[in-house]
């Protein structure tokens, strides 16, 4: 009873009430596996019980690198439960990467998979090595107690963390608060997705990602919904088998698959189940956008979140798109759009996109630096990126970091990219910037749709297609072909090892 109980945590907030009051309700559907909310619940105090019988203290950091299966979404909520900061990771990290999060961390425990480099990493504060996929570990959380008394924490205590490494350089370790899931949840889960116990979720982006733990675990959660985990990598054949197998009703991904989605569907199709689908992750190409609409007969909902916020807060509306746009702001988050001296400016000029909610992360992990420049300013945070405002509506310009000038005059690579992606024989495009001379001048990368080849002369159509639509400044210099781009862990191209 949220009434008289005096300490607030989040592991409880999500189940306790749909346990309670509808416990036989499918909260995850895996493969042929369903787990009910009463289920949920007590595998989740089993977890933090093996926890504690571990020794690890509340505030201790316990790195989770788990496929999306029910064991990562138990770890991470049991973690919680018993006071534990779960670190969310891919599984598929290389063991550099895991030594390099477990020395910022300092954490205690690893929980992973046998095939993942996660349980090879190695660094003198990590006491336990734990396999979550074997039969030691489900034979110890058998034996485990099924109730657990939850930790004491407070609205405002850390409870997890998650590592963002951006679009450049090392992870940054950034902390979440126990109010934070739930904010986003009511804000853009309830606000905007119009959630209900009758939703049955499923995303194509991973629970590692901070999208992705909303779309799979705070969202369906709180909303006493389902949701269907799937732990391998996503390939189109694999999305419309999930569609029909589950009949999820809200589908999320980026904007990559949903266009290697269209290219893989030769005629318009109808999914029955689903009512909504979402992408973020960066700015959905308007040709994206209504050629889903055109083929499935679905809006797709663009909207940009951060990991520092946890989820989106600016957004289109359901029966209220505006392809090419992020949409408008989700309340109860307040938005600005700056100059570079943190002036306002009116509607129409681009500028600096400036954020302020109650789920904004407090600081960096171990980057006091970071912290200020980026959140410590009356509680705006600086997203780094760059958005122009008409009417409300906002749309991505690209990064601060990727905005440059030609003959005076600013070049927005996004805008580029958006124009070079409508060609038909691209299916994935980067635009940044090289000298050349002395003169700085756009340079585009470019992969080409599955079967399309003859680079040379398409280099020159490309070229033809950008010059007809935009300034003669935003050309690119020069184009060159890659069978991929290079990208993050969550799907963000990575620009810069482009322009390296
Ligand atoms: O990259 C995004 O757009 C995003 C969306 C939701 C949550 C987190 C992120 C980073």
């Amino acid at each position: 009873n949220n009434a008289v109980k005096s300490f607030y945590n989040v592991a409880c907030e999500l189940i306790d009430g749909h346990a309670d009051a509808r416990p036989d309700k499918t909260a995850i559907y895996h493969g042929a596996e369903t787990i009910s909310y009463r289920q949920l619940r007590v595998r989740i105090n089993r977890f933090g019980n093996v926890l504690r019988g571990l020794g690890v203290s509340p505030g201790e950091r316990i790195l989770i690198a788990l496929p999306d299966c029910p064991e990562c979404v138990i770890a991470f909520l049991g973690g919680i439960k018993c006071g534990a900061w779960p670190v969310l990771l891919s599984p598929q990290l290389s063991r550099d990467a895991y030594e390099y999060i477990l020395h910022d961390s300092l954490a205690v425990a690893v929980f992973s998979a046998g095939t993942s480099e996660a349980l090879r990493a190695d660094a003198r504060n990590l006491l336990h090595r734990v396999r979550a996929d074997d039969d030691d570990f489900a034979r110890m959380l058998e034996e485990a107690s099924p109730e657990l008394e939850p930790h004491p924490s407070r609205k405002d205590d850390i409870a997890f963390m998650l590592y963002s490494s951006g679009s450049t350089g090392k992870p940054k370790g950034i902390p979440h608060r126990h109010r934070d899931m739930v904010y986003t949840a009511q804000a853009y889960g309830g606000g905007v997705l119009g959630l209900s116990e009758n939703d049955v979720c499923y995303s194509a982006s991973k629970l590692f990602f901070a999208y992705g733990l909303g779309n799979s675990l705070s969202f369906p959660l709180f909303h006493g919904a389902s949701v269907v985990l799937y732990p391998d990598a996503v390939m189109p054949g694999d999305v419309i088998d999930i569609f029909s197998r589950y009949g999820p009703t809200i589908f999320f991904g980026v904007p990559a698959l949903y266009n290697v989605l269209l290219q893989s569907l030769d005629q318009p199709v109808r999914f029955p189940s689903l009512r909504l689908c979402v992408s973020a992750g960066e700015a959905l190409p308007a040709t994206v956008c209504s050629r889903w609409r055109e083929f499935t007969g679905l809006d797709v909902l663009d909207g940009i979140g951060t990991t520092e916020v946890l989820h989106i807060f600016i957004s289109n509306r359901p029966g209220e798109v505006r392809p090419g746009t992020s949409g408008f702001v989700v309340p109860p988050y307040e938005a600005r759009i700056v100059d570079d001296g943190g002036n306002d400016l009116a509607a129409g000029q681009p500028g600096r996109l400036l954020i302020r909610g109650l789920s904004t992360a407090p600081f960096y992990w171990n980057q006091p630096e970071k912290t200020s420049e980026t959140m410590l300013r009356d509680g705006w945070l600086h997203t780094g990126d760059i958005f122009v405002e008409e009417a409300g509506c906002y749309t991505y310009q690209g990064r601060a970091d990727d905005m440059f000038k030609v003959g005076g005059n600013w070049v927005s690579t996004s805008r580029v990219e958006q124009v070079i992606r409508e060609h038909p024989a691209v299916s994935e495009c980067a635009v940044t910037w090289r000298e050349f001379e002395g003169f700085a001048r756009p340079v585009a990368f470019v992969a080409l749709a599955p079967g399309v080849s003859e680079e040379s002369r398409l280099s020159g159509e490309i070229r033809s297609h950008v010059m007809e639509r935009l300034p003669g400044y935003m050309c690119p210099a020069q184009i060159e072909f890659r069978a991929t781009l290079p990208k993050t862990e969550t799907g963000k191209i990575q620009r810069y090892r482009l322009r390296r």
